[in-house]
């Protein structure tokens, strides 16, 4: 590493937040690239991970959440208790709320973070959708919920999505960064292998092409990865509960997984700067989200989608 050690700066700041609170969009904002996915659907974000942003002599490990919201079944739970781990583990806290939204239940969030004993830094998102005056009221209410002698270290308002305000939060993270030693190498920009982020990437797709309910049941795996002189071929499996959920993945002769097979291939060529050859196959995994080992696929389609 180029940077002397002695004078290095390091923390993990959890972003901490409801579902839909802009959590990805803020890590994708502040690393300038899209490390996370991100949907205007509740619950997007499925497992913890890093962004990491090393400049001059910091580095700040960014961990993306899940986001918390009363659980109802046993994977739901599971989100949950990743994002109070995540908590547990770090050194800073950045609690992101959804400014446009209504405050209730965020109570249980705010505890959360003040169990930590953590710097806790406030940051109220999406300001781009509210008016000032109804700002402060929010800022009042949530200032409210401290517990009993204890304050946020800090306040901020922001848009994760214009980037406004998004420099002063990381600004205001520079300046409060205890002396430590780095703890990954300069270059990496997260823990992700490129593999999961590019099932991720198409996951992200079929959650912009599908309705209702039906995303929450899919997953996508990377199965094959080649990296060939004229780019890269990534063969995907697109998981989902239930032979009926085929036709509506498919569309009508298979014209929408080509859609969404497109769609996502660009998205990976743009990204990684390099020509993508996409293979989507569709298979039946049901209760994948409860055993996600073990069970037989039931059928197999394959559609193919080719560097035009
Ligand atoms: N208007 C506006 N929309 C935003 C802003 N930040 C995020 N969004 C939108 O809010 C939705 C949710 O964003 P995500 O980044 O996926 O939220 P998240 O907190 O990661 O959600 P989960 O992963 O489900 O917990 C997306 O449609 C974003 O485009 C913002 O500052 N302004
Ligand atoms: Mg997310």
């Amino acid at each position: 590493m180029s940077q002397n050690q002695a004078s290095q700066k390091f923390a993990f700041v959890t972003i901490v937040g409801k579902t839909n609170a802009g959590k990805s969009t803020l890590l994708n904002q502040i690393l300038g690239q899209k490390v996370s996915i991100v949907t205007h659907k509740v619950q997007t974000t499925r497992r913890r991970l890093l962004g990491i942003l090393t400049e001059e002599e910091t580095q700040i490990a960014f961990v993306d959440t899940p986001g918390v919201f009363e659980p109802r079944k046993g994977f739901e739970g599971q989100l949950v208790s990743t994002a109070r781990q995540a908590v547990g583990e770090g050194d800073m806290i950045l609690l992101l709320i959804d400014a446009s939204a209504p405050v209730e239940g965020v109570e249980r969030l705010v505890n959360l973070a003040f169990q930590a004993n953590q710097k806790i830094f406030l940051v109220l998102n999406k300001t781009d959708k509210l008016q000032k005056e109804k700002l402060l009221d929010v800022t009042q209410s949530l200032l409210s919920l401290c517990p009993e002698g204890k304050n946020f270290d800090e306040v901020f308002m922001i848009s994760a999505l214009n980037g406004d305000g998004v420099a002063d939060v990381v600004a205001a993270l520079k300046k409060v960064l205890p002396e430590g030693q780095w703890h990954f190498d300069p270059e990496q920009v997260t823990d992700l292998p490129t593999r999961v982020w590019a099932a991720e990437i198409t996951r992200e797709v079929l959650f912009e092409h599908l309705h209702q309910e039906l995303p929450y049941g899919l997953t996508v795996e990377t199965e094959a990865w080649e990296e060939t002189a004229s780019g890269i071929k990534v063969h995907q499996v697109i998981y989902i509960e239930r032979q009926a959920h085929k036709s509506m993945v498919l569309g009508k002769g298979g014209e929408k997984v080509k859609k969404i097979g497109t769609t996502a291939r660009h998205r990976m060529r743009d990204e990684l700067g390099c020509k993508v050859s996409l293979f989507l196959h569709v298979k039946v995994k049901p209760n994948w989200k409860e055993a996600r080992e073990g069970l037989d696929a039931l059928g197999l389609e394959r559609f193919n989608n080719l560097e035009d």
